[in-house]
């Protein structure tokens, strides 16, 4: 089982986050400009909030890389929240008066509050929602993005478009969209959808959701291309490749449902229609399938094709129109707290889910070919090719 893990640390207006990713081999050409553009990314997106407007997440490297190499040792990231300078009172280490700790008692519906202060036991939703914020995501796409930088060194590249946002979607011609086609659409447009008729409905529909003071979700697909067969294992229920990347994509904040592949229309099909045939390419010396519903994974292991998976993003639960809540400290009926948010984060969680994938895939890959360098990680892994020529 890979070693490599990835904690992070810091709340959302305190003074930073902190990432460590432990287990990645030495010798990676670690391109900080790169990661600093993926954070860019995270930040961007059609219906984001004022927070963007803000933070920069500028980034440190504080252990694991010399001389722009990784060591072998835990590589870890500090991100400065610039917003923090206006939290300092409210988010000090040491004890304030209490008119000065900005005190959260009116639980929003959907997010993290009533449910957190009643597992912390704590009559104050701020204790919860500042470690709960999806502003932790921002640890999540530095370390996803070094990983990326490892994977690419096997010309595996990861990829996200929208597809949907609210009610608008795109026309099914869409929905199955070539793996080099979804990572050919600028990394950095308002929506990434590939339809220009469907952004342009997408965007009307975020205005309207936030004239009317509400919110939208919607649904983000991942790609990964160049992805060797054999990665995963149907042999252990934690450790096939689709449970390891329902979990890492389920994990992020708004994600509540996830598919790889069809799976969900699959569902509703049969299986002389579904499942993938299976045929032989004399040239390559590589069997190869004549569509993929099955998203790269079969039992559990990549099986050659485009990994392919979608998020399900529920629309962002802090409201300006209010839902009914009840207050943590009197009981009584209120109307949910407000807090400064986005109206849409479909795009930036297709960025977020990137990294997952980046991470989960990484982690596949070194349990998979292991070495202590990347050096040793190439040599493992040319060999397998070779295996897999002469297979
Ligand atoms: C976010 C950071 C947060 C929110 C938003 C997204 O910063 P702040 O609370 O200071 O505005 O803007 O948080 C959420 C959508 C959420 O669900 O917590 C971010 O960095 O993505």
């Amino acid at each position: 089982m890979s070693l490599i893990r990835m904690i992070t640390a810091g709340e959302s207006h305190g003074k930073c986050l902190t990432a460590i990713v432990d287990g990645l081999p030495a010798g990676l050409s670690v391109d900080l400009g790169y990661i600093q553009s993926q954070l860019r990314r995270r930040r961007l997106g059609y219906g984001r909030g004022a927070r963007m407007q803000i933070e920069d997440d500028r980034f440190e490297v504080t252990a694991g890389v010399r001389h722009g190499q990784t060591l072998g040792s835990p590589v870890t990231f500090v991100i400065a929240n610039r917003d923090w300078e206006s939290w300092r009172i409210a988010m000090s280490a040491e004890a304030v008066p209490e008119a000065d700790r900005r005190e959260l008692t009116r639980p929003r519906p959907g997010h993290a509050d009533l449910a957190g202060a009643l597992k912390h036991q704590t009559h104050d939703a701020r204790d919860v929602l500042e470690r709960a914020s999806a502003r932790e995501t921002a640890s999540r796409v530095a370390i996803g993005a070094i990983c990326r930088l490892l994977l690419r060194q096997f010309h595996i590249q990861i990829g996200s478009h929208v597809l949907a946002i609210g009610r608008a979607r795109v026309p099914a011609a869409m929905e199955n969209l070539d793996g080099s086609a979804i990572l050919a659409i600028d990394p950095e447009s308002a929506l990434r959808c590939a339809d220009d008729v469907v952004a342009a409905q997408m965007m009307a529909l975020i205005d309207q959701a936030a004239q009317e003071g509400d919110t939208l979700g919607g649904t983000a697909e991942i790609v990964a291309i160049g992805v060797p067969p054999g990665l995963g294992t149907h042999t252990q229920w934690d450790r096939r490749l689709d449970a390891m990347l329902a979990s890492g994509l389920m994990s992020i904040p708004a994600v509540k449902a996830v598919e790889i592949g069809t799976g969900i229309a699959s569902s509703a099909g049969t299986g002389s229609c579904v499942h993938d045939e299976i045929f032989y390419d004399e040239k390559r010396h590589r069997f190869y399938h004549s569509s993929n519903n099955a998203g790269g994974l079969e039992g559990g292991v990549t099986n050659g094709a485009d990994l392919r998976a979608r998020i399900y993003v529920k629309p962002i639960p802090t409201l300006r129109k209010s839902l009914r809540s009840a207050d943590l400290v009197t009981k009584k009926a209120c109307a949910a707290a407000f807090e400064r948010s986005d109206t849409c984060v479909v795009p930036a969680a297709g960025v977020v889910a990137e990294a997952m994938v980046g991470l989960v895939l990484t982690q596949a890959f070194l349990d998979k070919f292991g070495g202590d360098s990347m050096i040793e990680l190439q040599a493992n892994y040319r060999s397998y090719c070779a295996l897999l020529d002469a297979y």
